[in-house]
């Protein structure tokens, strides 16, 4: 059959069978509210150009042995609604199988679709763990409920997801209040700021089933300054690294994304960052798996 769309890394791994791989690349090169720098939906496709250029071995082990299959991208045209429906309808047959959905965003609305995917498939005791420079907790923004500027406040007033946010360094005051009123978890950039390696520990009673989702304007603009909306004093990337094992190894990934990268023509390194970045985060969920069996689960 002739190929139609580049895969992930197809060019060192063996393709993979769509029922058997545990992996699934999902583009979503949705970008409709973008609020100053654009581009978000080249993003799925760089980084899958991106990740011809990966070594197999991360390092540690082979994360592409567990299968992985990139799908068709998808058509983010349309009304919100639809191309929003078209994302979760996705996820959530891939969830639905016990399969990690892989979504390249896109900007960060995708993450709703995604969101509300997980919980229809995997029910409750679920929540969200969220990279990001802002915390995206507005109820509308420049009039759009849907804006990337909202994703979080549909995710937990809407959909009623706990979350959890890593990285913050901007955002409105009446979004600190929220913060405060509803108690949401945080490690905002300051905690990052003066400790090369600050030790992530989520809250006891936050979800043992969790989807995360990286808006790369987490990290810093120095590492990684293909995004719309970048913020000086994020993090570095052994710290995200480090925040990311850690939450393979103390809860159940059901899934994750990597949002909000605007490549800049002619500038590859950030696009191989998000690459590496998926592929890495692959490694540190099998090798959880590994951990945990022998510990009889994280239950
Ligand atoms: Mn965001």
């Amino acid at each position: 059959m002739k190929k139609s769309y580049p895969r992930f890394l197809e060019y060192e791994l063996p393709p993979s069978e769509e029922a058997s791989a545990l992996f699934h690349i999902v583009s979503a090169p949705y970008e409709k509210t973008v609020s100053y720098g654009k581009g978000t939906a080249n993003g799925p496709a760089a980084i899958i150009s991106a990740s011809q250029r990966l070594e197999t071995f991360d390092c540690v082990s082979v994360p592409g042995a567990c299968g992985i299959f990139t799908h068709k991208p998808l058509d983010c045209r349309g009304s919100d609604s639809a191309a929003l429906g078209r994302i979760s309808d996705k996820v959530g047959q891939i969830a639905s199988r016990g399969a990690i959905p892989v979504v390249l965003g896109g900007e960060h609305t995708v993450t709703v679709a995604s969101a509300e995917a997980i919980k229809k498939a995997h029910g409750d005791d679920f929540g969200v763990i969220q990279f990001d420079a802002h915390t995206d907790l507005r109820d509308s923004y420049q009039g759009s409920r849907f804006s990337h500027g909202c994703v979080m406040r549909r995710i937990f007033s809407d959909f009623g997801i706990p979350i959890f946010q890593i990285g913050i360094r901007s955002l409105s005051e009446e979004e600190a209040v929220f913060r405060i009123n509803n108690r949401i978890g945080s490690m905002d950039a300051g905690s990052f700021a003066f400790s090369a390696r600050p030790e992530l520990v989520l809250p006891d009673d936050f979800p043992k089933k969790v989807f995360v989702t990286v808006d790369v304007d987490a990290l810093d603009p120095s590492i990684m300054p293909a995004t719309g909306t970048p913020e000086p004093g994020g993090l570095g990337w052994h710290q995200l690294m480090a925040c990311l094992e850690a939450i393979s190894l103390t809860r159940d990934v059901l899934g994750f994304d990597v949002v909000e990268l605007a490549p800049i023509k002619g500038f590859h390194f950030p696009d191989f960052t998000a690459a590496r970045l998926v592929y890495n985060f692959m490694g540190m969920i099998i090798r959880s798996r590994f951990v945990k069996n022998k510990q009889g689960g994280v239950e």
